[in-house]
């Protein structure tokens, strides 16, 4: 089975175990006017992320490699959103409040939708989610059953919030979780040095941590290269 590089220890993986599960890299997260900038955050702190995931993403489906992304969002009538959610912190605009991308963190929104750097093909599942976790709420887990995935490589945003939850998610449920460095990003370099440290910690409490590079020359290894 091949291996990427990675700590604490080399990650096993196979085509036909794994998905790439790309976190929330929704414009309300990553562009101005929206819900992560109404909570105070400088949005450019997650924009380096998008190259190397782009990269990932492409290298990914040139491998075979099944793709599925995340949404966080609410209901037009917010009947799925938690009144503690809705009321939390001081922010300057609310879920549901209209903003520069329409109504924040709302499904159908231009702000709620994936980055146009991102955006997902046909056969790549989109999981809309109330929470942070991807597996709360949603069909996250029977999809990845339905496809016999038992590794996930992680990335996206945020790495202390979304995609902890995620991994900390899968971990319970018996599945290993890969997380791709550069490829998740924080609003806080803080966070985002202790979020992979707390990951791979205790010999992989939660997962595995590797950088982008490591995965892409596992996964070109993987795919043949052309005749000539
Ligand atoms: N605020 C923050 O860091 N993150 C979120 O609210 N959601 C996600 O991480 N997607």
């Amino acid at each position: 089975m091949p291996e990427i590089p990675a700590e604490p220890y080399p990650f096993a993986f196979s085509l036909a175990d794994t998905a790439l599960v790309i976190i929330d890299m929704q414009r309300d997260f990553v562009e101005p006017g929206g819900f992560g900038e109404t909570l105070g955050n400088d949005v450019e702190q997650l924009r380096g992320v998008i190259p190397p995931l782009a990269t990932v993403l492409q290298t990914a489906r040139e491998a075979g490699l099944f793709v599925i992304h995340t949404r966080e969002g609410h209901l037009p009538d917010l009947s799925d959103c938690p009144p503690a959610k809705l009321q939390r912190g001081n922010p300057s605009l609310r879920i549901g409040d209209p903003g520069p991308n329409g109504r924040i963190l709302i499904r159908g929104e231009k702000g709620h939708d994936i980055i146009d750097e991102l955006t997902p093909v046909p056969g790549e599942p989109v999981i809309d989610k109330p929470g942070k976790g991807a597996f709360y709420a949603t069909d996250f887990g029977a999809i990845l059953a339905a496809h016999g995935i038992s590794k996930l490589v992680v990335t996206g945003v945020t790495t202390e919030v979304c995609v902890h939850t995620t991994v900390r998610e899968a971990n319970d449920r018996g599945f290993e979780c890969l997380v791709l460095s550069d490829c998740v990003g924080s609003y806080f370099a803080d966070f985002q040095r202790v979020g992979l440290d707390m990951i791979r910690a205790q010999g992989g409490i939660f997962g595995w941590v590797a950088p982008s590079t490591a995965f892409l020359s596992a996964l070109q290894n993987l795919t043949p290269s052309p005749v000539l």
